[in-house]
């Protein structure tokens, strides 16, 4: 990508909150990686949930991609990806999660408009992004098969709109038409989401999502600390170290494997992280 591209992407995430771009991985690699995602989530979709029922979820999340397979490790660090990465969020950034994400056929949307940043307390808008998100695009998206909604300039905006969906400004909203291949970036505030999936078939992006290299302790307990160790540790100081999640953020629970993005898994999730 030349400097006046790379320019302009940058541009658009900081005025309208995200950009598009076009052509980063081939049509075969999209086959590639619907075929094995499919193939994980056919070996390893956990059971439904107690009190779970099937149309509770509109989509399957696959975690611990880069843990199945190989083919997987260049998608965060794809070099034309990173550089607009860190055009967003400096140097050093961090990878904060990477998962499938199928959208049933025929499917209402049970996921909210939110942004990736709705648990962070500071002011909107942020003086800087403290994450973003990148969509590579699988399969087609677009109004008809479940598309990534988006509200172009909503970074900037109050989040009000998180708490009150029916807002007129709702109708603002778009869904942009992208074929495999495509990569959607967005600055984490802007307010997205999971589509309805009026179509056949199914709806397949890999979500790839980063934050600031700044949001981080000082030391690295995970790496300098043996879990022998930590397990003999009071639980008030392991939750220090970071074995406690936020609300559900730093769960260990996306261990390798598909699961139904559902409100019920969502109460679910664990509020420490297992030391086994
Ligand atoms: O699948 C999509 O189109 C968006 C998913 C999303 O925004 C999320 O899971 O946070």
């Amino acid at each position: 990508m030349d400097t006046t591209q790379h320019e302009r992407h940058l541009a658009e995430v900081s005025d309208q909150g995200f950009t598009i771009v076009p052509n980063v991985f081939s049509s075969q690699r999209a086959e590639a990686f619907a075929r094995r995602i499919r193939e994980i989530e056919h070996e390893t979709l956990k059971p439904l949930q107690p009190n779970e029922k099937e149309e509770d979820s509109s989509f399957l999340r696959t975690a611990g991609l880069l843990r199945l397979d190989r083919m997987f490790w260049d998608v965060p660090i794809d070099p034309i990806i990173s550089s607009l990465v860190e055009g967003i969020l400096g140097p050093n950034f961090l990878l904060s999660t990477f998962t499938g994400i199928d959208l049933k056929p025929r499917s209402g949307t049970v996921q909210p408009l939110h942004p990736d940043d709705a648990l962070v307390p500071v002011p909107r808008p942020h003086a800087q992004p403290i994450g973003c998100t990148v969509m590579w695009v699988v399969t087609p998206f677009s109004k008809s098969t479940g598309g990534t909604r988006l509200l172009p300039g909503s970074h900037r905006e109050p989040l009000d709109l998180l708490f009150d969906q029916n807002d007129a400004r709702l109708a603002a909203t778009i869904q942009p038409e992208l074929v495999p291949g495509t990569a959607l970036v967005f600055d984490h505030a802007l307010f997205h989401g999971a589509a309805d999936n009026p179509s056949d078939d199914w709806r397949l992006g890999m979500q790839v999502s980063y934050h600031a290299g700044w949001v981080r302790p000082y030391t690295n307990w995970f790496r300098t600390i043996p879990i022998e160790e930590v397990r003999e540790f009071p639980e008030a100081l392991r939750d220090q170290l970071g074995y406690q999640t936020f609300h559900g953020i730093g769960t260990a629970h996306m261990t390798p494997g598909s699961y139904r993005e559902s409100y019920v898994n969502r109460e679910a999730r664990e509020p420490r992280i297992s030391l086994e």
